[in-house]
């Protein structure tokens, strides 16, 4: 058995006095700091989009940001403008030890479709190679932290349990977004899916 913690868009964009920000989400940086020295590997990832990118309300004239529109793959929530490529906002949480992190997966880099999972883009097809990269390193459980707990940290912990790994969240190392029901319709959707939480 193999354990990897994957600490999920830990960015400055989602914490408090960024682009899109999450309640509290600085909170979280030193407890995952904290629990890195327990796993056998670390994995971050990093929301990182262009400037054209389709999920910015302000790319779609005449829509809110929060809305939700129709796209080829799907439904698609509308957000304001975040983690565009090189920008400080997309930068990782000065405060995260990146020290121990074996590798940084960016996603969402193509700009007609969104990726909240660490394993595939939203169309639910696409893979990022995450799933490759750990099952050639033998990594059989998966640890998630990070944000946000009802859109990216979900979908990630989702996927990875459909794709056979053990997963497992740990709720105190996350913080969520909570938009119109978002995060107990996805804790519902995470317990369907095999996925533990704590
Ligand atoms: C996220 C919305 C848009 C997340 C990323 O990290 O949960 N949410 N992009
Ligand atoms: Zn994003």
């Amino acid at each position: 058995m193999s354990h990897a913690l994957i600490v999920i868009d830990m960015q400055n964009d989602f914490c408090p006095g960024g682009a899109l920000p999450v309640a509290d989400g600085h909170a979280i940086v030193d407890p995952i700091n904290r629990m890195m020295d327990r796993f056998d590997a670390v994995i971050l990832t990093q929301d990182w989009h262009p400037a054209d990118h389709s999920s910015f309300a302000d790319n779609h004239p005449g829509t809110e940001a929060f809305s939700i529109v129709q796209m080829p793959y799907g439904p698609q929530v509308l957000w304001p403008r975040h983690c565009v490529i090189g920008s400080n906002g997309a930068a990782l949480h000065p405060g995260l030890d990146v020290s121990r992190a074996d590798l940084v997966l960016r996603k969402g880099f193509r700009a007609g479709i969104d990726s909240y999972s660490a394993f595939f883009e939203n169309d639910h097809r696409t893979p990022t190679g995450l799933a490759g990269y750990l099952r050639d390193r033998g990594i059989t459980d998966l640890t998630f932290a990070g944000l946000a707990l009802d859109f990216c940290v979900a979908w990630s912990a989702m996927d990875a349990a459909r794709l056979g790994f053990r997963a497992h969240v740990v709720e105190s190392a996350c913080r969520a977004i909570d938009l119109n029901g978002s995060l107990t319709a996805a804790r519902q959707s995470m317990s369907e899916a095999g996925v533990t939480t704590a």
